[in-house]
């Protein structure tokens, strides 16, 4: 970003902040009890933190075990159907007394709450997803003030809500009950995360004496999304400032289960910076979570990750009541204004998986509905996506794209791969084997996803060492996919030879895992322009947990980080081969035509030195991908041995891209077992290896910050890791261990 731009930015971002006059920050000194403060005067009240949730404030008391730990996710099912009072004495600063009016604003509050001052009730909250504000001016006393939210149970009011619908229309809602309550639908239980349908005060309160309004003039970034019938058929890319931008990124998800401990702990912090490390240039905040954090949007703002932001819809039928809408209507408009001014966000999305999920999931057939239910429901479902919400948005942030639902069509149907967004979930979901990533790429394809276990230290904090199987409780209970360790299994099975162990099974899936998103990614940007973006299933987890993600709940990198770090690269120089012959792409994304040269190596497995099969040839890489191809006989027979093929793409001597072909499955490699030397120089780790060493972990305490891992050793070339530690270097040489797969058979 050029400086003028950034002072820019700045000198707006300080216009826009909500204008107060006074401002008195009610986060201190807040206790909790069970029960309901207004009806019962004998409660035994506990401290709370505000922002914050009853689930770790009643954690924080050692009510309860760590919800996080072991298996007890059963045993503290009981929280959700409780009431839970909170309370807070407080008297205004001299600078507030005066005022005329007074406002006391509840930037979030999760979910049905009522709020008492000095007794009085001020006002009925709903919605977790909109501020909730009021006049107290006259409400107040001299000294000291009582401030109480009641919070009654989510669950409970919204399991009756649905009784009452399905009643009131005689048909059945999809899902749980969470789609008739306005609060964070992961929390009911997803298929990376726990069922604690929590509750409490989860954001800032404050009272300030002029009623919150933020004016936002900021400039934004002039991106834009075409649409269009094309030769392929309807095209899905982003453009800014008149270029087409190639999305590299990823979908997130609450960074804590209990969201308002993301902030405490700087998930943001950590995770976006690794965001940014790895190259990512979007992110789509998944619409089965939360309106981000103030921090996420700052942060994204700042690295310039573009973000794609949906409306918190998910996998379900939403009802179409008067109610209903106006509570949607309400939550929609203040987000809209919340977030509009931040640059980083590019593109609002209605809902995730909706519009696949009405055509393609069954649920017609599963719930027997009658034509006349199948038209009030998705007429029901147009009221919000097709007409309410692009309607605020023509009045709010016209600029800006809308994006009825993600995808625009099932991953069934061949028509997905040639319009629009695609979730391409045909590997995993369907079992389709990792190689169709090459078949199914899609026009932008917005998830696509393959689960890794997260490591064994991660492991070690949630269970004993009783627990290290996949069969065990513990290891079961941190797996939400119903058929999550039969796929890992399954998956591994088809490349990968059998682990010893526990920890090579760790090692291993997360190998698998990288292996099959990298392919994913190479495949997707090798087919630019007609593929224009690639989005994984996903960045990060709420809670530790066997998943998709790329980073850990504890912040530990998987192997799939470093894969998708170097996948990517501004430049990638892209292998990939059929029965016949070799491919080989290369991809940029810098603005100038590249002029370089590619070489080609071969390594023998079990050889100490490397031939060369091509001494380099001459290439030009403009902005759409650059290939050759060649026949694989040819290679083998200047190379009878078994060994694979490195890529280079050489630019002024320096190698900017660098990529391996292997032409079986790495179960099918006649690895042989490496040596691997490792010296400390500086802050460089150099490593060794006497043969071809496939995989190498380097696994290192975790204040040692790694710029790679998990990659490939040739022989009698060094590799260099550049390492950020405090420790002395005879004592990380000592703590350091390597690992490749040859070492798992
Ligand atoms: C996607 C998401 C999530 C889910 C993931 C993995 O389609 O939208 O609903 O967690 O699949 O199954």
């Amino acid at each position: 970003m050029s400086r003028p731009v950034s002072l820019l930015i700045l000198f707006v971002i300080t216009c826009a902040l909500p204008s107060r006059a006074q401002n008195l920050l009610l986060v201190k000194d807040w206790f909790f009890a069970k029960g309901d403060a207004i009806r019962s005067k004998s409660l035994q009240w506990m401290p709370a933190q505000v922002p914050g949730t009853v689930h770790t404030d009643l954690f924080r008391n050692k009510k309860i075990a760590d919800p996080y730990y072991g298996n007890v996710e059963k045993s503290l099912q009981w929280i959700e159907n409780e009431t839970w009072s909170y309370r807070n004495y407080f008297s205004l600063p001299s600078s507030l007394i005066s005022s005329d009016s007074l406002f006391i604003e509840f930037e979030g509050l999760d979910t049905y709450a009522s709020v008492y001052l000095n007794g009085l009730l001020l006002l009925r909250a709903d919605n977790m997803f909109k501020n909730w504000e009021a006049e107290i001016r006259r409400k107040l006393v001299k000294g000291k003030n009582e401030l109480v939210v009641v919070f009654s149970p989510s669950a409970v009011e919204a399991k009756r809500l649905k009784k009452q619908a399905e009643q009131l229309t005689g048909a059945v809602y999809p899902e749980s009950e969470r789609v008739f309550v306005r609060k964070a639908q992961y929390q009911f239980g997803w298929d990376w995360g726990p069922r604690y349908v929590s509750c409490g005060i989860w954001k800032n309160v404050s009272i300030h004496s002029k009623k919150s309004a933020t004016t936002s003039l900021l400039p934004r970034r002039n991106v834009l999304l075409k649409t269009g019938e094309d030769a392929w058929g309807s095209s899905f890319y982003f453009t800014e400032n008149g270029k087409p931008v190639y999305v590299r990124g990823a979908n997130w998800i609450p960074a804590d289960h209990f969201a308002p401990r993301a902030r405490r702990l700087k998930l943001y912090d950590s995770l976006l910076l690794a965001a940014k490390e790895a190259g990512i240039n979007m992110l789509r905040v998944w619409g089965g979570g939360i309106y981000e954090d103030d921090a996420f949007y700052d942060l994204c703002d700042k690295y310039e990750i573009m973000v794609w932001q949906d409306f918190m819809f998910a996998g379900a039928l939403y009802p179409g009541d008067a109610a209903f809408l106006e509570n949607v209507e309400a939550e929609v408009r203040y987000q809209v204004n919340r977030l509009k001014h931040h640059p980083s966000i590019v593109i609002w999305c209605g809902n995730n998986e909706i519009e696949e999920a009405w055509f393609n999931w069954g649920w017609q057939k599963q719930y027997n509905y009658s034509g006349a239910d199948s038209m009030r429901l998705w007429s029901d479902y147009k009221k919000i996506f097709h007409e309410m919400i692009p309607g605020i948005l023509a009045e709010l942030d016209p600029q800006r794209p809308y994006w009825p639902s993600s995808p625009s069509l099932g991953w069934g149907r061949e028509e997905a791969y040639r319009k629009g967004d695609v979730h391409y979930w045909g590997v995993w979901w369907g079992k389709e084997p990792i190689e169709q990533y090459r078949e199914k790429t899609g026009r932008f394809v917005s998830e696509y996803g393959m689960q890794g276990m997260p490591s064994l230290k991660s492991i070690r904090q949630f269970a004993d060492a009783s627990q290290l199987d996949t069969s065990s409780r513990v290891m079961k209970a941190h797996q939400k996919h119903p058929f999550g360790w039969e796929n890992i299994g399954l998956y591994i099975r088809e490349r990968y030879r059998e682990p010893r162990n526990f920890s090579d099974l760790v090692y291993t899936s997360q190998l698998m895992q990288a292996e099959a998103i990298k392919t994913a990614i190479e495949s997707h940007r090798r087919r630019k322009p007609f593929n224009m973006g690639t989005l994984f299933w996903q960045w990060n987890d709420c809670w530790p947990v066997t998943s998709w993600s790329a980073v850990d709940y504890f912040g530990r990198k998987k192997a799939l980080f470093y894969e998708v770090k170097r996948s990517f690269a501004d430049v990638s120089i892209i292998p990939h081969a059929d029965s016949s012959y070799y491919y080989i792409s290369i991809v940029s994304e810098k603005d100038s035509v590249l002029h370089g040269r590619l070489f080609t190596d071969f390594i023998a497995f079990n050889r100490k030195e490397r031939n060369v099969l091509r001494s380099g040839e001459d290439i030009s890489v403009g902005s759409s991908a650059a290939f050759t191809a060649r026949s694989i006989r040819d290679m083998k027979r200047e190379f009878p041995f078994d060994g694979c093929m490195r890529v280079r793409f050489v630019v002024n001597d320096s190698t900017l891209a660098e990529n391996f072909l292997f032409l079986a499955p790495p179960k099918k490699l006649n690895l042989a077992k490496p040596k691997i030397t490792v010296q400390i120089s500086g802050t460089n780790i150099i490593l060794e290896s006497d043969v071809f060493a496939y995989g190498v972990e380097v696994d290192v305490p975790d204040d040692v910050k790694l710029d790679d891992n998990y990659f490939h050793l040739l022989p009698g070339e060094k590799k260099t890791v550049k390492f950020y530690s405090k420790r002395p270097s005879a004592e990380l040489l000592k703590l350091l261990k390597t690992k490749s797969l040859a070492d798992t058979y």
